[in-house]
C-alpha cells in the first residue's frame, strides 16, 4: 500500500487477475438488472460521457433537476441490483470502517470519456471513506484538496487497483483526465469501469 497524500491510500494490483474477470462477470449480471443509463447535467442537462449503473441499497443519479442517492433505477424502476459479495469482502478489508458500504456507483468510461475535477457531496456521512476499484483500460486521475484551484497530482489507475479516500481526503476535488485506451485486455470492447463504494446516510 502506498501512502499518496493524507488520507489517500493506493493498492496497486490489489485484485488478481482472476478476481477481475469474475468481477467483471458479477458486474455483467449487475447490468442485466440494472442497465446503464447517461446521466445529465443538473440545469442544463448536458449528457455526461461517462455512463453508470449503481448495486447496493441506493443508487447515484443524476439528471435536469439535480444529483441524489435514491433506492430504484431511474429509467426501469426497478431497485438496484444487489452488491456481490466481492464488493462487500473489498469494502471490509480495506475501508477500516465499522459499516457496510450501501451504494457501488459503477462509472463506464469508453476511451474518449472523462470526468471533470469535482468534489462527492451528496452524501450524509462524510465520516466513511469512498473505496474505488479499477478495472480495464488504465486511467489517468487527477486529485487536488478541499480547495478548487489550489495544486493537485495525477495518478495513473490500472486494472486491478484499488484506492482509498478517507480523513481531510473525503472532499478532495478529483477527476479523470484521460483514458489510456488499449492498455488492458480485460475488457474485450474496451474501456474502463471504475466502482465507488460508498456509505450515504450516517449509521443509526
Ligand atoms: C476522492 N469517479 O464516481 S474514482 C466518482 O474513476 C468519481 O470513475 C472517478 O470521481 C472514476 O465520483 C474517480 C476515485 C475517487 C472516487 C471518489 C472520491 C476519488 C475520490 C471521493 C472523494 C475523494
Ligand atoms: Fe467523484
Amino acid at each position: 500500500r502506498l501512502a499518496v497524500a493524507p488520507g489517500v491510500i493506493h493498492w496497486p494490483g490489489y485484485l488478481s487477475a482472476e478476481a477481475q474477470g469474475a468481477l467483471v462477470a458479477d458486474l455483467r449480471e449487475v447490468a442485466r438488472q440494472a442497465p446503464f443509463f447517461q446521466p445529465r447535467m443538473p440545469k442544463t442537462g448536458k449528457p455526461f460521457s461517462v455512463r453508470m449503473t449503481n448495486c447496493g441499497s441506493l443508487g447515484w443519479v443524476s439528471d435536469e433537476t439535480g444529483y441524489r442517492y435514491q433506492p430504484l433505477h431511474p429509467e426501469t424502476g426497478a431497485p438496484w441490483p444487489p452488491m456481490p459479495a466481492a464488493l462487500l469482502d473489498a469494502w471490509r478489508e480495506l475501508a477500516g470502517y465499522p459499516h457496510e458500504p450501501q451504494a457501488c456507483l459503477v462509472n463506464f468510461y469508453e476511451a474518449s470519456a472523462k470526468m471533470s475535477l469535482h468534489q462527492d457531496r451528496d452524501e450524509q456521512d462524510f465520516d466513511a471513506p469512498v473505496l474505488s476499484l479499477s478495472l480495464g483500460d488504465a486511467a489517468l486521475f487527477r486529485i487536488g484538496g478541499t480547495v478548487r484551484g489550489g495544486k493537485t497530482q495525477s495518478l495513473k489507475l490500472a486494472s486491478g487497483d484499488a484506492l482509498l479516500f478517507g480523513g481531510e481526503a473525503r472532499l478532495a476535488y478529483h477527476g479523470i483526465d484521460r483514458i489510456l485506451a488499449g492498455s488492458s485486455s480485460l475488457l474485450p470492447q474496451g474501456g474502463r469501469i471504475n466502482l465507488t463504494l460508498r456509505r450515504v446516510t450516517k449509521p443509526a
